[in-house]
């Protein structure tokens, strides 16, 4: 089956935004592993975020955290941007890093705490305006451990009232993108565990207000195209945080643990409307390099997406609703596994460099010197990271 032009035209349409934080120093709460080169400051992370797009066409924007990402001044960082030729993009808060929110934030019983975490997002709505962007992704670390220990419906309550105060400050042209985790931090309750707990907050709070789908956040077996499926029915899907997890919330290169999961997701995408231009469900990486180098990570995992989603786009529709429609039900498996067994590698090189772009992204980045030229030049100061 070979790549059709109707196919690459759709190809073309595609942006995938990636973390600012997949550029610092990642692990695990054992060991966070340093690495030559790793940017000191969030100029250096968009350098290298640049790069990602500058061989891959794909990455045209970098999503901030806040504090981690906070500088004096957003309009010059955005203009920085520019100049690198990407954007700022999605806002993501931060509130799993204050002492005072070890017992919640937005859904904390002292009044004080959750008024401080509504500030919080009040100041990353003022970051958005700077930096032009459209998000702002919430999640909350809120949780407990200990049956008990928290008046679960107390704290829905109190989620909801924090939501609609920062909802109520966001501009016309911005939206609340909510995500959810089954767990942890906490491990008896997230006051955000899945997508019908999203789906209730945002529902009440307005049409601005979305859901963040990270693959990583559901428990084994979990059926996610399904999610998918749901929410784009309903109008609720924001964004996707893609990443891969084996076991927990792994944040390993999307793709990677099981790629028919990824063409599986993205077929439910493209049936759903929420693939291309038209669409607003944004697609967002949220992975760290704990081991591996850090852009080519990157790189592969932007490319890791576009080759599921030529897949996914390769589905012969017609001939799938025929077989659904027939009760045949092999026919109907077979039409998407001949467009998921489709190595679209070759076809999507020819079509890099038909645009100026390498036919080989990872060798040519590989070979261009930068990560020799990083390491020479970024010595002394802190590298950036998680700090575990
Ligand atoms: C939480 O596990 C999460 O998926 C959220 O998106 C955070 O912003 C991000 O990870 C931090 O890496
Ligand atoms: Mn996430």
């Amino acid at each position: 089956m070979a790549i059709d032009q109707t196919t690459l035209d759709l190809l073309a349409q595609q942006e995938i935004e990636l973390p600012s934080w997949a550029f610092g120093n990642s692990g695990t709460r054992f060991k966070v592993f340093a690495s030559p080169g790793t940017p000191r400051t969030v100029e250096e992370k968009l350098a290298d975020a640049a790069q990602v797009h500058r061989y891959t066409g794909l990455a045209p924007s970098v999503a901030l955290h806040i504090p981690w990402d906070l500088v004096d001044d957003f309009g010059a960082l955005a203009a920085y941007a520019k100049d690198l030729g990407v954007r700022l993009g999605t806002i993501n808060s931060n509130t799993f890093q204050d002492d005072d929110y070890k017992l919640g934030s937005l859904t904390h019983h002292d009044d004080r705490i959750r008024q401080k975490a509504i500030d919080h997002h009040f100041a990353c709505i003022d970051v958005m305006s700077l930096t032009g962007s459209r998000d702002l992704k919430i999640w909350l670390p809120d949780g407990t451990n200990y049956a008990g220990q928290g008046d679960i419906r107390g704290r829905q309550e109190r989620l909801a009232e924090s939501l609609a105060a920062i909802y109520d400050r966001l501009g016309p042209d911005q939206r609340l993108v909510l995500e959810y985790k089954i767990f942890e931090p906490y491990f008896y309750t997230m006051d955000v565990p899945d997508w019908g707990t999203a789906y209730t907050h945002v529902a009440a709070l307005g049409d601005r207000a979305v859901v963040c789908l990270d693959t990583g956040h559901h428990a084994p077996s979990t059926n996610i195209e399904f999610i998918v499926a749901q929410l784009l029915r309903l109008g609720k899907l924001g964004s996707f945080d893609f990443n891969s997890r084996n076991y927990a919330d792994d944040d390993l290169i999307v793709g990677a643990a099981d790629p028919f999961q990824l063409f599986r997701i993205i077929v439910e995408v493209v049936r759903g409307g929420g693939y291309g231009t038209g669409s607003d469900v944004a697609f967002m990486l949220d992975q760290c390099h704990n081991i591996e180098e850090k852009i080519p990570g990157q790189i592969r995992s932007v490319l890791n997406v576009q080759e599921m989603t030529a897949r996914a786009l390769l589905v012969d529709r017609a001939a799938l609703a025929a077989a659904q429609e027939a009760g045949d039900v092999l026919g109907a498996n077979d039409v998407l596994m001949d467009a998921f067994y489709t190595d679209v590698r070759p076809d999507l090189a020819a079509w890099r460099e038909s645009r100026g772009l390498p036919g080989d992204p990872m060798a040519a980045f590989r070979s261009s010197g930068y990560l020799e030229q990083i390491a020479a030049d970024r010595v002394g100061g802190t590298q950036a990271g998680w700090g575990a």
